[in-house]
């Protein structure tokens, strides 16, 4: 027992609440009411609280917010779902230049105040000002080490140097890059293959999570996505506007669900959808 600080014992049961028994997880992202605006949101799910049921009536393995939301909804979520606390981010009212920059929106402490199981936080790799994001990183990682709170870092490729944000190498980059600056899990982009995203998984020394992106017209479409990311070894994955944005929310959260915990295929997996 000597070696074992109280802040490894946390952080170790924090990361089982969000991944589980099997080790995976399917995490609801819901912070692109700030990250992206109006233009995201539709217009019969602009109440947040309509939106945080999705994820508890679903059985998402956490919910991944901003404390503003996490607070006015936290009668939907408490006791039900892990929180995780979304301390980064940038709003698209800024001059497109300085979207490159992810701030602070909120703390470690925010996190310990509402209960929350992690933080996320958003480093570009790439970006002009990555230098600002690696060091606000670095203060946060302090602090939830301390603390015993696992780090989700949203490693995504982009700058001036960067023209396709799904290159393999790139996001394996991005991905080796946020594990060697001491995160605890990783959410990326997809490459594009399962041979590519295998190499990303294979080179990052931590979980792995595809990032979800913007919704697929066909919801089949992006269950081989995630079948493909599966078969790479991931951990599963963050989704947000592949939920949020269509007509049948329920459908496609049991089709990924059922891929991710249940290791269902494609066609098994579509038996959900109507
Ligand atoms: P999605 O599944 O909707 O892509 O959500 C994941 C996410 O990382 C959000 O957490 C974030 O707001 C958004 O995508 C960022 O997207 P982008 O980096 O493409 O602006």
């Amino acid at each position: 027992m000597k070696n074992i600080t109280f802040s490894t014992v946390g952080k170790k049961l924090r990361l089982e609440r969000i991944l589980g028994k099997d080790n995976k997880a399917v995490v609801f992202a819901f912070d692109h009411a700030f990250e992206h605006g109006p233009s995201d949101i539709p217009i019969n799910r602009i109440d947040p609280k309509d939106v945080v049921k999705i994820a508890v009536k679903n059985g998402f393995d956490a919910l991944m917010t901003t404390r503003g939301t996490a607070r006015a909804t936290y009668k939907i979520w408490e006791n039900k779902i892990p929180l995780i606390l979304k301390i980064t981010s940038k709003t698209t009212l800024r001059p497109k230049e300085q979207q490159l920059l992810q701030s602070p929106i909120g703390t470690a402490e925010d996190a310990i105040a509402l209960g929350a199981d992690a933080v996320a936080v958003t480093v570009y790799w790439g970006s002009p000002y990555e230098d600002i994001m690696i060091k606000n990183f670095l203060t946060i990682s302090e602090k939830c080490d301390r603390y015993g709170i696992p780090i989700l870092m949203l490693a995504y490729p982009r700058g001036p140097n960067i023209s396709d944000r799904h290159d393999p190498e790139i996001v394996r980059y991005a991905a080796r890059a946020g594990a060697e600056l001491g995160a605890d899990l990783i959410k990326t982009h997809y490459t594009g293959s399962t041979e590519t995203f295998k190499e990303v998984v294979r080179a990052t020394p931590i979980p792995v999570l595809m990032s979800g992106g913007p919704r697929k017209d066909n919801p089949t479409d992006f269950l081989k996505v995630v079948r493909s990311v599966m078969d790479a070894g991931a951990a599963g994955l963050v989704v947000g506007r592949n939920i949020f944005q269509s007509p049948n929310p329920e459908e496609i959260s049991k089709a990924i669900i059922s891929i991710v915990h249940e290791n269902k295929s494609v066609k098994e997996a579509s038996k959900f959808l109507s």
